[in-house]
């Protein structure tokens, strides 16, 4: 049998309750507080995004309580065929909404306040993420990716009734 000094034999169990923890915060993450990696679900020419679903952004209804919001985001604002400095799209609680995004321009952020939605839109990579809201509030959606000088302005609204 192998001799293992005392103290390395330490080491390794204290190695192995440490990785055994990190493991355990993994598993836990996606089974009990259910995140989900944002998934490029598809790839398009960011210059021309006219021949695409996302030629024509905005919220469609699928079913009574689903919805799809495609988004184009481009330097600085999130475009989902509502005007205005602070577009907003209004849900009823209880809803889920799938998002498919894309940047045509440069890298930005998509960021759901209070929920698990935190994507990263590069050009020519279309990322999807669902998510549910099921308390009523206001939950801004920010660009969290430095993007350039007009990067502050890049809001939008989720109001949840
Ligand atoms: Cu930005």
């Amino acid at each position: 049998m192998i001799h293992i000094h005392r103290l390395e034999r330490y080491w390794m169990i204290t190695v192995g309750i440490v990785m055994g923890g990190f493991m355990a915060a993994l598993v836990a993450s996606v089974l009990v507080y259910g995140v989900r990696l944002p998934t490029p679900v598809g790839r398009v020419d960011p210059t021309h995004l006219e021949n695409t679903d996302l030629a024509t952004p905005g919220l469609t209804q699928d079913s009574e309580h689903a919805y799809t919001l495609r988004v184009v985001a481009k330097m600085w604002q999130f475009d989902f065929g509502v005007k205005g400095q602070m577009p907003k799209i209004t849900l009823q609680h209880g809803s889920s909404l799938k998002i498919v995004a894309t940047s045509k321009d440069v890298t930005h952020g998509f960021y759901v306040e209070q929920h698990n939605v935190n994507m990263m839109l590069v050009p020519g990579q279309i990322s999807e993420m669902d998510v549910v809201f099921t308390k009523p509030g206001i939950y801004h959606i920010i660009c969290h990716e430095y993007c350039g000088p007009g990067h502050q302005n890049m809001i939008a609204v989720i109001e949840v009734l």
